[in-house]
């Protein structure tokens, strides 16, 4: 199988936290390859591509003002099997209930916001990772 490719981003509030190196940390201790890593402070025009699918939904205006709160750090990721990897170490959408011993287990929560600040971001296709790779690396 080709080696794949994903986008990471380390979300404002992961930034804000100072938890991207211990992020970082997990991804390297995994064993996948970075490729490019840049902090990017995202427009809302780049946000309104990314999170695309999303629009309409009830979450959908928080989580672009939250996005626009800060720097998120995009990483390019590459290993076998890495889309599926990552999104398992990264753990299921709700900080609360991610099991434990993943990144939004260990370090999310539920803050009362109006949106899940969930620490990361993993891409769940290949088609979804190349359009997404599009819109941070360009
Ligand atoms: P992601 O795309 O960020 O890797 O996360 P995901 O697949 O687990 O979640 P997805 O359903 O794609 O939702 C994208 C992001 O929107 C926020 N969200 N908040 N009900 C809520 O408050 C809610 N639902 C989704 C989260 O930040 C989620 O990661
Ligand atoms: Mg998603």
């Amino acid at each position: 199988m080709a080696t794949e490719e994903t986008l990471v981003l380390v979300k404002p509030d992961g930034v804000a936290r100072g938890l991207t190196g211990a992020i970082l940390a997990r991804i390297e201790a995994k064993g996948y390859a970075l490729v490019d890593i840049r902090l990017v402070d995202p427009d809302r025009g780049r946000l309104e591509q990314h999170y695309a699918e999303h629009e309409g939904k009830p979450f959908y205006e928080p989580l672009l003002e939250f996005m626009m709160s800060g720097p998120s750090v995009a990483i390019r990721l590459a290993g076998n099997r890495v889309i599926e990897g990552f999104r398992s170490l990264a753990g299921t959408t709700d900080p609360t209930t991610a099991a434990p011993g993943t990144i939004r287990g260990d370090y999310g929560r539920d803050w009362g916001l109006k949106v899940q600040q969930n620490l990361v971001h993993g891409s769940d296709s290949p088609e979804s990772a190349a359009r997404e790779l599009g819109i941070w690396f360009s």
